[in-house]
Formats: C-alpha cells, sequence, structure tokens
C-alpha cells in the first residue's frame, strides 16, 4: 500500500505543488475527506436504520430527494460552512448557491465548491453503490465581497481541484489537483483513507461502453451508429456492456478497466441528464487528468462555458480512442438533427 501514505499525509506533502498555495486548498480538502467519512457511516448502515425511502421533498428538478440525499447534503454543506473555508457552495440538492460570509463575515475566503452530495442515490435502496462528486474553483469576484453567480459559471478547465468519493465494496475518494489522479481507499476499522491507487490512468483503449440502451429508441442517430459499431463481431468486438446507473461507480470501474461512459441527449432529455456544474465537469477533469477524454459528442466538456447552475449537457467519457471513435460517429450529423 505505497508505504501506507495516508490521505491527510499526501495532502499536506503536495501542498506546495498547488499554483496558490494558502494551504486553503487543503483544509478545504480535508474537510471533504472528513465529510466523506461520516457520509461513508451512514450509507453503510443504510439498510439497517429507517433512514431508506424518500424525504418527502422534491428538489428544483422535480425529483425525489431521498433521505440519504438529504443527509449527504447536510453534511458535506455543515462540514464546509463550520471550517468557514468556502466563499460559497453550489449543491445538486440545493436550488440556489449558498454565500458564505466565512471568518468575522469577511468573505475572505478564496473557493467556491459544487457538489453532488449522493450521486446516484435512487440505487441506495437496492444496496448498490452511490457516489459524491466535487468541483472546486478560485472564486473571480474580489475578495471581501459576497460571491455572486459569476463565480460558480466558470468552464471546467478552470478548476482548481475535483474528485469523487465512490461508497462501493470499499469506499475510495479519488481526486485531482491538476497533477495526475490520485486514489484512497478507507480502512473503515481505523477511519483512515490510504494512497492505494497512485497516479491512476485511463487505458487508451476499452472494451467496456456503459449508457443506458433502455432510451435507445430516443437517441441520436450518431449515438445508435456507434452502439452498433461497439456490437459488431471484429478482432476487439464486440464490447461489454456494463450499466450500473451509477454514474461515479460506472466511471470509476471504466478509468481502471478501459471504457466509454455516456449519458447522450434524447427526444426524451434534449439537453442529456447529467448537470454540467457538478457531474460532468469534475468527471472530465478526471478523465483528462487519467488521460482520457470527455466530450458532449460535439466539444470538449472543459470548454464550455456554463449558463445556468443546474444547467444538463450530453456527456461521452472515457478511454480517449473510444471517445474519439465516439465523436466520429457524432460528426456524421449535424448537432441540431432530429432523433
Ligand atoms: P442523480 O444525480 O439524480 O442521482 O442522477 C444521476 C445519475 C447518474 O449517477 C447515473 O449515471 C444516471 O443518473 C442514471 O440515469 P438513468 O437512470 O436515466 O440511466
Ligand atoms: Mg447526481
Amino acid at each position: 500500500m505505497n508505504n501506507h501514505i495516508t490521505l491527510g499525509e499526501y495532502i499536506i506533502d503536495n501542498q506546495k505543488d498547488f499554483q496558490y498555495s494558502s494551504g486553503e486548498l487543503s483544509l478545504l480538502l480535508s474537510s471533504i475527506r472528513l465529510a466523506s467519512k461520516v457520509v461513508n457511516h451512514e450509507v453503510n448502515k443504510a439498510g439497517l436504520v429507517d433512514i431508506l425511502g424518500t424525504a418527502g421533498n422534491t428538489n428544483i428538478q422535480g425529483e425525489d430527494q431521498q433521505k440519504l440525499d438529504v443527509y449527504a447534503n447536510e453534511v458535506f454543506m455543515r462540514t464546509l460552512i463550520n471550517r468557514e473555508i468556502v466563499c460559497g457552495i453550489a449543491s445538486e440538492e440545493e436550488d440556489d448557491f449558498v454565500i458564505i460570509e466565512g471568518k468575522n463575515k469577511s468573505h475572505d475566503n478564496k473557493y467556491v465548491i459544487l457538489i453532488d452530495p449522493l450521486d446516484g442515490s435512487s440505487n441506495v435502496d437496492v444496496n448498490v453503490s452511490v457516489g459524491t462528486i466535487f468541483s472546486i474553483y478560485r472564486r473571480v469576484t474580489p475578495l471581501g465581497t459576497p460571491v455572486t453567480k459569476e463565480d460558480f459559471m466558470q468552464p471546467g478547465n478552470l478548476q482548481v481541484a475535483a474528485g469523487y468519493v465512490v461508497y462501493g465494496t470499499s469506499t475510495m475518494l479519488v481526486y485531482t489537483t491538476g497533477n495526475g489522479v490520485q486514489g484512497f481507499t478507507l480502512n473503515p476499522a481505523i477511519g483512515v483513507y490510504y494512497l492505494s491507487h497512485p497516479n491512476i490512468k485511463f487505458p487508451e483503449d476499452g472494451n467496456i461502453y456503459s449508457l443506458n440502451e433502455g432510451y435507445y429508441i430516443h437517441f441520436p442517430q450518431g449515438v445508435k451508429d456507434y452502439l452498433k459499431y461497439c456490437q459488431e463481431e471484429e478482432e476487439d468486438r464486440p464490447y461489454s456492456a456494463r450499466y450500473i446507473g451509477s454514474l461515479v461507480s460506472d466511471f470509476h470501474r471504466n478509468m481502471i478497466k478501459g471504457g466509454i461512459y455516456i449519458y447522450p441527449t434524447s427526444s426524451k432529455a434534449p439537453q442529456g441528464k447529467l448537470r454540467l456544474l457538478y457531474e460532468c465537469n469534475p468527471m472530465a477533469f478526471l478523465a483528462e487528468q487519467a488521460g482520457g477524454e470527455a466530450s458532449d459528442g460535439y466539444r470538449r466538456i472543459l470548454e464550455i462555458k456554463p449558463t445556468e447552475l443546474h444547467q444538463r449537457v450530453p456527456i461521452f467519457v472515457g478511454s480517449k480512442n473510444m471517445v474519439n471513435k465516439a465523436k466520429e460517429f457524432m460528426a456524421n450529423y449535424p448537432e441540431d438533427a432530429k432523433y
């Protein structure tokens, strides 16, 4: 286990590599580490306590909020607010972004965080792994003033750090600060993350495709053609289909084994389903840092200029050669082609 380097040690050892190092980002990553352990504890006992089922609320996107979504949101929000290390938080579970005043109401903290506290939460009831996804930026408005929407509307290529926690057979925290992707596995007995997957690399090729094929009839023609290609009998094909329905888990498996994850537009979801700011951008940053690619089918995810906090985009993310092949099929049709 790499001489038993813990996440805490790793964060401190690498602080000097951050471009604007002042210790704040290290504190922020440490808070995510702490909150993830609290959520992990709750996720693990979800089958035992009366925490399953919906909380009776609906979020801004009209989806039922699961109790564990609400719980995870509260834990991450509370931890980040109490430690006064960010100036603003946007969450999948909050309609609008939240302004954090910081020490002495000074609005002096540098970073904003965007977070999906419990992604794939419809899987919780059936004991399938779920995850937390986060994305961190430096604010663009002046220090000392409350954050504004502008601080959150930054393209993904300006992310300072991004990562996810996968609450799976083991719990892992995987993140990047722009110097490669590091994976840490939690030892639940003592509550410590250890560096288990240093410098993770997406295999350039893969033989797994992951998408909800049940919606085939609603997909754009380029996606249908690419799927047909995946299923053709050739030397390295047909590929295997693997779809958990939890972005974090599907992405994580593909990054280790080689594969592509697709959530396209469809006649049912013309903008796609996944959210640009706290699902697609962090995954795209991780993918590129691991040598993979992330596209909306026509352009690099990380170059999309956001306009809305909860904006959705289509995504093709994974092994470089697979994403490029999918893009070739998409390029045969104009982006606004009818389904
Ligand atoms: P959520 O943020 O409401 O949990 O939705 C995101 C999830 C992803 O984890 C997953 O890949 C996708 O939605 C599954 O959607 P579908 O059921 O349409 O295949
Ligand atoms: Mg989500």
